[in-house]
């Protein structure tokens, strides 16, 4: 079988843990693309030159030119800035906007028959953009967000259990900004209800809804954190682990039920947007929207983190994107 092609677009932080993750790992063949000059060129011979230590076998390629795009099956985004402390996911929209413009006239011309997984912020604005330029099927375009915030909210209910996070399920919907929805209700330790564990462990069930309280602010606010401390950027080594997660289930037809900023049409009461969900990824990239029932506090969350979806792309409309 031929090695896949892969290509990273945006060779910041992000895209440089990218293309070590999938040469670690083998899964296909790298271009890495930047618009500044001896970026991508210099982070990949880097990548390759630990080949013979890690004992991979596959090329990465650092490029100013779209040209060497050109049949890849795969395409991931990162292109864009990044929060700076104090800033929101939305503070990005005008600048990212225009690059993901320029960044989607390219892959439309490039890579046209390639599955697309979109980083860059404000998320499910930028999903819905590229969509827009490229015409692309809405199923091999679709946005990373899902199982980054599930995988925080997952680390903290790990943290406060005392358990391993690999026996953690914990689901976060909804848009990538402070509105998203940690699912509480079906938060689980392999099948046991968190709520139950922690009503438990605190032998108070008020105590229990404040931790688990507290919990849910904190996913919400997981990518803030991290700006805060970093003062220069925002996460890069997690939304990677997560991207190559959701790129994995995609190349190998995996069939992985995740969370994806995923085109919806009437699942979950809401259409003709892209909203985080739950669904099954595969070789056809989100093969099916795996609806499940919302008690009405849920979905009363879920319509308001919608809302703020919509508002972004509506802005986004009136700017002329
Ligand atoms: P950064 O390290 O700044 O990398 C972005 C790269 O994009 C830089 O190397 C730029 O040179 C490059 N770039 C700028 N304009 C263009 C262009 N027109 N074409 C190609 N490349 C260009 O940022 P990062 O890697 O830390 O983050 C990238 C994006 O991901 C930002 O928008 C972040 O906000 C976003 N992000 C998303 C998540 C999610 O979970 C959704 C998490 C963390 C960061």
């Amino acid at each position: 079988m031929a090695r896949k092609k892969i290509a990273l677009i945006g060779g910041g932080q992000i895209g440089g843990v990218l293309a070590q993750l999938i040469a670690l790992r083998q899964l296909g063949d790298v271009v890495l693309f930047d618009i500044v000059e001896g970026l991508p060129q210099g982070k990949s011979l880097d990548i390759v030159e630990a080949s013979r230590v890690d004992g991979f076998d596959v090329n990465v390629k650092g490029t100013n030119d779209y040209k060497d795009l050109e049949g890849s099956d795969l395409v991931i985004i990162t292109a864009g800035l990044p929060r700076k402390p104090g800033m929101s996911r939305d503070d990005l929209l005008t600048v990212n906007a225009k690059i993901m413009k320029s960044v989607a006239e390219n892959v439309k011309q490039f890579a046209p028959n390639s599955t697309v997984i979109v980083i860059s912020n404000p998320l499910d604005a930028m999903v819905t953009l590229f969509q827009k330029i490229t015409g692309f099927p809405h199923n091999r375009v679709i946005g990373q967000a899902g199982v980054l915030d599930s995988s925080r909210f997952s680390t903290f209910i790990a943290w406060e259990l005392g358990v391993s996070v690999k026996d953690v399920n914990a689901m976060v919907l909804g848009g990538h900004g402070d509105t998203m929805v940690p699912i509480v209700r079906y938060a689980n330790v392999n099948g046991i209800p968190v709520m139950e564990l922690l009503e438990r462990k605190y032998k108070d069930s008020v105590k229990a809804k404040e931790v688990m309280a507290a919990m849910v602010k904190r996913t919400k606010m997981a990518g803030g954190e991290v700006v805060e401390l970093l003062k220069t950027g925002s996460a890069f080594y997690s939304p990677a682990s997560s991207a190559i997660a959701m790129a994995e289930a995609i190349i190998f037809d995996e069939k992985r039920v995740l969370p994806t900023c995923a085109y919806l049409q009437g699942e979950f009461g809401v259409s003709g947007y892209y909203v985080g969900v739950p669904t099954v990824l595969g070789a056809n990239g989100v093969e099916t929207v795996v609806e499940f029932s919302l008690d009405t506090e849920e979905q009363a969350a879920l319509d308001k983190s919608v809302a703020s979806v919509k508002e972004l792309v509506e802005a986004m409309t009136r700017l002329g994107f």
